[in-house]
């Protein structure tokens, strides 16, 4: 096996490929587990720092998400902060809370302030991909809305970070309480490469009606490694507006085009496959045997991880993200 990711001095940092994700129901922390999210409600304190509990309740599918990678894992804390390192690859998550920072906004200036700082003195310091979950998302009229204040903070402690293009993301909201922000994210040791959705207008242009500052997120991410594609939550936007207001099925319909659309222009093959695997966020827990029958019907034999969680703008009832390998794995 060709073994292209030993650490060789700082800057010679390489990945030979991506991540493995996979959903399993009652998983092993081997040596070469990067990183574990627990789908599965109220989270509590975690000796492993690689272990991350999220408080969606799964809906449907094995509950635990896995990132594997090739050679052994390393892990830390440092404040808020937890990271784990393997196979050139770095995970970190932080978990702030509103209380002490300053709501939404000062929590997410907090986090992103954080890891800036914290990535930027590591050898895998190039974020391809990152993930938000803050309590009570929609909760606020207008420009009031929490989710806009997560999205203005979160500009501000970027700061000049991303100031060549922003990573793949996903912000869903939590039923755990109102106070716990978490976001956590995937880096390596070179750039990827960012791809947009030519059916809709980039975030960071979306018109002032969705909030005085936009979203700051791309469509997906090419990992570094070109193996894989990395996509942010996907729903049913066209140009900048919600479609299908309260159908949920027209609305995954429209999000599965949506996905279609990133393959080709992420230059992936067509379609999902057994090693695809993509969680859904279902706003409703009662839409969830629907949304998940259909898809069964539409992706035979892609894993799905169904979870309840809210979308960050009212009218949309689901959101998908997910990962698409580019080949076999060698493996
Ligand atoms: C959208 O297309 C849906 O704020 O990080 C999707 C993915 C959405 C990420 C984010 C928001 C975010 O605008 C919302």
């Amino acid at each position: 096996m060709v073994q292209g990711c030993e650490k060789l001095h700082a800057n010679q940092l390489t990945a030979s490929r991506a991540p493995q994700v996979s959903y399993q129901s009652s998983p092993t922390l081997a040596a070469n587990v990067l990183a574990a999210f627990r789908f599965h409600g109220a989270p509590c304190a975690q000796e492993d720092a690689r272990v991350l509990d999220v408080a969606l309740a799964p809906l449907a599918g094995d509950a635990t998400e896995i990132w594997t990678v090739d050679g052994e894992v390393t892990s830390g804390r440092e404040g808020d902060l937890r990271w784990s390192r393997g196979g050139g690859w770095l995970f970190c998550a932080l978990e702030a809370d509103e209380r002490i920072q300053g709501g939404p906004e000062g929590a997410a200036r907090h986090a992103y302030g954080t890891l800036s700082r914290f990535l930027g003195q590591q050898p895998e310091r190039h974020v391809q991909r990152l993930w938000n979950y803050l309590g009570g998302i929609n909760r606020g009229e207008g420009d009031d809305e929490r989710y806009k204040h997560f999205c203005h903070g979160r500009a501000e402690g970027m700061g000049d970070w991303f100031a060549s293009g922003f990573p793949a993301a996903t912000a869903i909201g939590h039923h755990a309480g109102e106070h716990l922000l978490q976001v956590y994210l995937l880096a390596g040791p070179s750039p990827g490469r960012r791809v947009e959705n030519p059916r809709q207008v980039s975030a960071w242009e979306y018109p002032r009606q969705y909030g005085r500052t936009p979203p700051t997120f791309s469509r997906a991410t090419v990992l570094c490694t070109g193996d894989a594609l990395a996509i942010s939550g996907t729903a049913s936007v066209i140009g900048h507006a919600t479609a299908h207001e309260g159908e949920v099925l027209a609305q995954l319909d429209e999000t599965l085009r949506n996905l279609d659309a990133l393959l080709a222009s992420g230059g992936l093959p067509e379609g999902f496959d057994s090693r695809s695997p993509l969680k859904v966020y279902v706003r409703h827990g009662e839409h969830a045997a629907l949304i998940h029958q259909a898809l069964l019907r539409r992706l035979p034999g892609v894993p799905l991880l169904l979870l309840h969680g809210d979308i960050c703008r009212a009218d949309l009832l689901l959101e998908i993200d997910g990962w698409r390998y580019a080949a076999a794995s060698t493996a």
